[in-house]
């Protein structure tokens, strides 16, 4: 499924900067000599963490604290290797959400050595790449809660829709959250929103403001690791405040989100809530541009849940459900059992269409 299985870590992994850039191109010889002055990657003192935080070439890392006590807000500023960081490979090396191994340096630094494998992944094809580029909006996520606002960015259903092709792909649940409720009136929410709980999604109708839903979503986030995603503005940041409020995070003034490309947000941030040991919510920045990363248009109406109970009925197996005549997708198009907006949506992604 995501791009990292099966890829050797370690192998793109090093534990010291000068000493990993001489011995790729020197002798073995020189290699084992200087690795007995180094520290080796299996030490004992390496403690297990979780990026937190992307810094440009660093991460915040939080480590375990029983085995790390001591560390001021249990994170560690870390570096990679140069040779990690001078890789010109599409894939993200480390992203927020990683599983990962340091060696401690000194009070609050450290030195990432070993990534793990993600066990999943939330991913968008990178902006402004021709070729094939994975950007990773969250390693390891649980689940999505796909934020937009009913007003004050007005909805885009085509952009949901690819939120959710996005999940689907990933295998990860989607939850959305229609946010900014008081700006207009849950009846008209629903109007809107009301076809995603029929093809099946939760759908949590919110205000950060009045409070509304906030509840409901406290419940839903409990014990597993949620990204919250979805447009700038639309008010992810200003959720996780009303679900916790001790985390006081930034969040933006109106004028500010409705000027294009102001992102309050502008790293992703994983965030323990304090909610037993198991709860993590990660805000991400606003996004506008979300292409779809190795996501085969031939099997786009597997991600299109309402479809897909379909998409074996049509007559010829490559049917794209486009033109091709008997097609299953299309006769239930007509007939209304699949909304002809959500097919709309379907077209155009299957046309690489904005
Ligand atoms: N009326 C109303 N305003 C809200 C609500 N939630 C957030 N806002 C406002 O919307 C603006 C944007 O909120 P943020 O929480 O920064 O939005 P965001 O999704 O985190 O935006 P980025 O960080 O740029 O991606 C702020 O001015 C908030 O006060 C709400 O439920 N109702
Ligand atoms: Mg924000
Ligand atoms: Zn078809």
């Amino acid at each position: 499924m995501s791009k990292q299985k099966g890829k050797d870590w370690e192998a793109y992994l090093d534990y010291d900067d000068e000493y990993a850039d001489s011995v790729y191109e020197q002798s073995e010889l020189l290699a084992k000599r200087t690795r007995k002055s180094r520290p080796k990657p299996q030490s004992d003192n390496r403690v297990s963490g979780i990026v937190v935080r992307a810094l440009g070439h660093h991460f915040d890392v939080r480590t375990d604290a029983q085995a790390d006590p001591g560390v001021p807000n249990q994170t560690r500023l870390c570096e990679v290797r140069r040779r990690l960081r001078q890789e010109k490979s599409t894939d993200t090396l480390v992203a927020v959400g990683d599983r990962v191994w340091v060696v401690p340096e000194g009070e609050s630094g450290g030195r990432i050595e070993e990534v793990e494998e993600r066990t999943s992944v939330l991913s968008r094809q990178r902006p402004g790449m021709e070729a094939l580029a994975e950007d990773v909006i969250l390693a390891n996520p649980d689940q999505v809660l796909v934020v937009f606002a009913i007003e004050q960015p007005e909805p885009h259903l085509r952009m949901l829709d690819r939120f959710l092709v996005i999940a689907e792909f990933n295998e990860l649940p989607a939850i959305i959250c229609v946010n900014k409720v008081d700006l207009a009136s849950l009846a008209k929410a629903k109007e809107i929103f009301g076809l995603y709980e029929q093809i099946g999604y939760r759908v949590v109708y919110a205000s950060a403001e009045t409070g509304l839903g906030v509840d409901e979503l406290r419940q839903l986030l409990l014990d597993c690791t949620t990204v919250l995603t979805g447009p700038s503005g639309v008010g992810k940041s200003s959720l996780i405040n009303a679900i916790a409020p001790a985390l006081a995070l930034d969040v933006g003034a109106l004028r500010d989100f409705m000027q294009k490309g102001r992102h309050t947000t502008r790293t992703a941030h994983l965030l323990p809530l304090p909610y037993g040991d198991k709860t993590y919510v990660a805000d991400t920045p606003g996004i506008r541009e979300l292409g779809l990363y190795d996501i085969d248009p031939a099997d786009l109406g597997f991600y299109f849940i309402e479809m897909e109970p379909y998409v074996n009925e049509c007559r010829f197996p490559n049917c794209t459900h486009d033109h091709e005549p008997q097609c299953a997708v299309r006769a239930a198009v007509e007939q209304g059992a699949i909304d002809a907006e959500r097919y709309e949506s379907y077209l155009r992604l299957l046309h690489g269409e904005e």
